[in-house]
Order: C-alpha cells, then structure tokens, then sequence
C-alpha cells in the first residue's frame, strides 16, 4: 500500500485492490425455475415442473457504492434439482426427466455493454445465452409410434444443447449495503426443442434469481468500473463537479475522492494525481 500526499488530504491507493467484476452466487433457497415443456402431437400439451436455482453471475459496476451503470460479464444458472416433466394425450404419454440443465452466458470474455441502473432497477437485453443438459424421456403407445416416423426413439434422451435460444432479456435489480451487493434476475428463456422442427416442442424456463456477492473497493478517479482511470472518467467526473457543500449523489458518490460528501476542486486534485491518461 502506498499513499499520495498532496495539499490537504490523502488517497490511498491499495496496489492489490482492483475492483474488477464481482461474482455474485446465486441463493438456492431464493431461487427457482419453473420449467415447461410443450410438445404438440396432434394436440399441444405441457407439463412444468419448478426446481431451486444454483449458479453465478458477474457483474461489474461503475461506482461499487452508488452504481449508476451495471456490467453484465457472466453467468451460469444451474437447476439444482432434476424436472420431471409427464405430458398425457390421451392417446398415449411422453414421460420425461431433465438432468443437469444450466444455462449459461453465450459469449464469456465479451461483457455486455453497461445500463443504467434507475431507482435499483436495470434491464439486460439481447443477453446470448446457451443451454446444457439431457432430457431422457420414453414416448408410450401412439406417441411412440408418431415418434418412430418423425425418426426420433421411444426411449430415447434429447440433448438439451441443440435448443437454440433466443437472447435473453433480464430484467434486475441491485441493492448495496456496505460491501455486500445483491442482485435480483427475472428472465425467461425459451427455444424449440428440435430446431428443424420448431413446430413440435418448446422448452421454457422461468427463472427468478436472488445472488450476493462482495464489492471490491472504490478505485480512486475510477468512475466506469475498469480499473483504470482515463479520459471516460474525466468525462464522468467533470459531469459530477458541483462545487464545495453540494451533496455528491448517486454513482458521483464515487467522484468524492477525498469522502467529505462532495465533488469539488479538491477532489479534482486527486482526480489529477490518480489519472493514468487516455
Ligand atoms: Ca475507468
Ligand atoms: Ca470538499
Ligand atoms: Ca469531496
């Protein structure tokens, strides 16, 4: 750790602290997925079943503090239990077990461009996302045989990998209480079964999340969340000057580098010694 000096006050600048994205663990306890599958034989049917979710997601915020924008980097939603999903159509059933369903970020190393977080809420959309795991099933009387001539087995096991999903929107909210953040994701996630015929299954889950995690701390002169400070940060502490007694809001709680509850000259002249350049 090594310490800046300069006028009337001092900012620490802790070598081994980047804030960097923090992973929030998701709470089982307050988390569940109702999981449907709708198959259309001659008639559509469906079945769900609700499961505890598991998992993570990262995130990265621009002020760990006060965020005013929300980074999505990763994620992993995991159905903690199996689903047991059992269609009748009369005419026979189609039976089914899913086991190790997760859904996962589409893209990890590229985090989402940040939005806004207003009054704690934010939304993700265009989230892509992939699925994994393995529905076995066993297909009786006529639903088998309609099975067997669109060539899929009577007791067979579908690859839930192959769904192809639609990006994701999630909808979210954050809370900060000291160093522990908690998120909350509501998403729906849904594709058909067999691409090439969209027309017989869909699978669709709708999952709400609860996650905590731990902020790392504020990165003086940092107001974008990257561990760096540059000209975007000039740009954002220039738009949070305000002068000398002026209460510092929101994400600008970030831009009061020396903690007396403003954003002026003085902390301006931190701002200045933490700039790395553009
Ligand atoms: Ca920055
Ligand atoms: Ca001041
Ligand atoms: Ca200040």
């Amino acid at each position: 750790m090594r310490s800046l000096c300069f006028g009337s006050f001092a900012v620490l600048l802790v070598s081994t602290a980047a804030a960097g994205p923090i992973e929030l663990q998701i709470d089982p306890t307050q988390s569940t997925a109702d999981v449907e599958l709708c198959l259309t034989i001659i008639s559509t049917v469906c079945d769900t079943d609700t499961t505890p979710v598991a998992g993570s997601v990262t995130v990265s915020l621009d002020c760990p503090i006060a965020p005013g924008d929300i980074s999505l980097h990763d994620f992993v939603f995991q159905l903690a239990e199996n689903v047991e999903l059992n269609l009748s159509f009369g005419i026979g059933d189609f039976d089914s077990i899913g086991y190790d369903v997760e859904v996962t970020y589409a893209d990890p190393g590229n985090p989402l461009p940040p939005v806004v977080v207003t009054d704690n809420a934010f939304a993700f959309t265009n989230v892509p996302a992939q699925v994994t795991g393995l529905l076995e099933y066993e297909a009786t009387r006529t639903v088998c045989t309609i099975f067997e001539s669109l060539g899929y087995g009577c007791i067979s096991e579908i690859d839930l990998s192959t769904i192809l999903l639609d990006p994701l929107d999630m909808d979210g909210t954050i809370t900060i209480s000291g160093n522990d953040v908690t998120v909350t994701l509501d998403t729906i996630i849904s594709g058909p079964i067999d691409p090439k015929r969209p027309e017989t299954g869909v699978f669709t889950l709708d999952a709400t999340m609860l996650a905590r995690g731990t902020a790392g701390p504020v990165w003086p002169g940092d107001l974008t969340g990257d561990d760096r400070v540059d000209l975007d940060d000039h740009g954002r502490f220039v738009g949070c000057l305000a002068g000398p007694g002026t209460a510092a809001i929101g994400a600008c709680q970030c831009a009061d580098l020396d903690e007396d509850d403003d954003v002026d000259l003085e902390d301006f002249a931190g701002f200045q010694v933490a700039f790395e350049g553009s």
